[in-house]
């Protein structure tokens, strides 16, 4: 298609306001292609990616391999459900597993499906491992969550917005503050029935929130004395984002230059969805060793497309370009650069209160009401000068670009950043 032919931006934006439901309030710009740290909208306007798809497309739009597999496999087969075998499942799920050192994995398609299954998972092991009464198990989460839109992962949430009037609600679920381990240690030694924790190892939506340093490790640590299934949402974190192969830094087999060989922390149950296929297609995926995953037999779980080979195929390249291009590494230093060169600026200037993060999942908090629309009018000022993210909860402002960026790249899109930013300056 010619650009001539193309759709307007504004004819595209009036099609999904009328046709579409309005499950979501986009930035108005209406994308047409996208290759490595960039996209182009329709007219043809070239920007930054700042935001890729919500840490899905880590490894860069369109990336050859990814998109090579894809096609390659798409032209040879591309769904048999698991009635029967396909060729690809079998070697991906051996190379899943090795590069994150778990012995099972459960293959979805969504994230919040792997999350569903992991809960799912959690209970049956509480029901069947660890004798607690059937229809009692009871899973500690945290406050401002976001684990996905199901019925039951919202039955948790306590964002009004995502919740509000789609009741009744799944029980089972016991809220703690995230970031405090007397709380957890309060819900271990106070609760009965415990059977999991379910936690994100930085807050994503509740505005890139890291949590303290040694919280993860002792939460796991408190997880194993009560005999407590620790499971990690690495969604949105997992796949190099934040400068490691993993946030919680499972016993990965080290491709990642920056981890000292002991992991960190080794979750019960690790989910991973988004960059798993580089955002080239839905897979997710519930990683467990076997003492857990085999409370799983036929019939109990599954899902039409889950494991099919495509998915196998472009999850195989997704997780092989992160190896091959050093992700993880040059997550780590950008962000560190990213960090230092804003908190350099930050200080003579009044619209940023600060910058925090991990890796490549960062943000900025705008100094100003969370009400106020002034993280969303930098966003539009942002998007004038050529970089599209998107603010979060009000007057944060994300910022997760592709990893595949470079320095000089980074450089440039500190400049576009923290120019907007003056123009802001009163
Ligand atoms: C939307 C946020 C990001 C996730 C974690 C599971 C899921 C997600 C930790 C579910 C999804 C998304 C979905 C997206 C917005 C987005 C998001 F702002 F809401 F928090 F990434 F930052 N666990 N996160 O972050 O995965 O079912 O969507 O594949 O539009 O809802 P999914």
């Amino acid at each position: 298609m010619s650009v001539l032919e193309r759709i307007t931006s504004k004819d595209a934006i009036a099609l999904e306001e009328k046709h579409g439901a309005h499950n979501y309030h986009p930035l108005p710009v209406v994308l047409s292609r996208g290759e490595g740290v960039y996209v182009w909208d329709v007219e043809g306007n070239k920007y930054y990616d700042f935001l890729s798809a919500y840490s899905a497309v880590n490894q860069g739009h369109c990336h050859p391999k990814i998109v090579g597999a894809m096609v390659n496999q798409a032209e040879t087969l591309t769904l048999t459900s698991r009635a029967f075998y396909n060729d690809r499942l079998g070697p991906y799920e051996k190379y899943v597993t090795e590069t994150f050192g778990f012995d099972k994995l459960l293959p979805m398609n969504t994230g919040a499906e792997a999350v569903e299954t992991a809960l799912k998972l959690c209970r049956k092991w509480a029901y069947e491992k660890k004798g607690i009464p059937e229809n009692e198990a009871q899973i500690i989460v945290c406050e401002n969550n976001f684990h996905g839109r199901t019925t039951t992962i919202i039955s948790f949430s306590n964002d009004p917005v995502a919740r509000k009037n789609f009741g009744p609600y799944t029980e089972g679920f016991v809220k703690i503050a995230y970031d405090n381990i007397e709380a957890l240690k309060e819900a271990l030694e106070g609760g009965t029935n415990i059977a999991g924790f379910l936690v994100e190892p930085i807050q994503g939506e509740a505005g890139v929130y890291v949590p303290s340093d040694n919280y993860l490790k002792e939460a796991k640590a408190l997880c194993e004395a009560h005999n407590v299934l620790f499971i990690a949402d690495e969604v949105q974190t997992g796949i190099a984002r934040t400068g490691r192969l993993l946030a919680t830094c499972g016993n990965c087999s080290c491709i990642d230059k920056h981890c000292s060989g002991t992991p960190e922390v080794k979750p019960d149950i690790l989910i991973l969805g988004k960059a798993l296929s580089g955002g080239a297609y839905p897979v997710s995926a519930v990683l467990a060793n076997d003492a857990i995953m085999g409370v799983i037999r036929p019939g109990n779980h599954g899902s039409t497309f889950g494991g099919n080979p495509i998915a196998a195929a472009v999850g195989m390249a997704a997780l092989e370009v992160v190896k091959e291009e050093e992700l993880a590494q040059n997550a780590f230093e950008l962000g560190v650069l990213f960090r230092d060169e804003l908190n350099k600026f930050i200080p003579n200037c009044s619209v940023v209160k600060s910058v925090r993060g991990k890796g490549l999942l960062n943000a900025i908090l705008i100094n100003d009401a969370e009400e106020s629309s002034t993280a969303w009018d930098i966003c539009m000022a942002l998007k004038e000068n050529g970089l599209l993210a998107k603010p979060t909860h009000g007057n944060i402002i994300r910022f997760a670009p592709p990893l595949v960026m470079n320095r000089e790249q980074l450089l440039d899109c500190i400049s576009i950043i923290t120019m907007t930013l003056a123009q802001f300056e009163k």
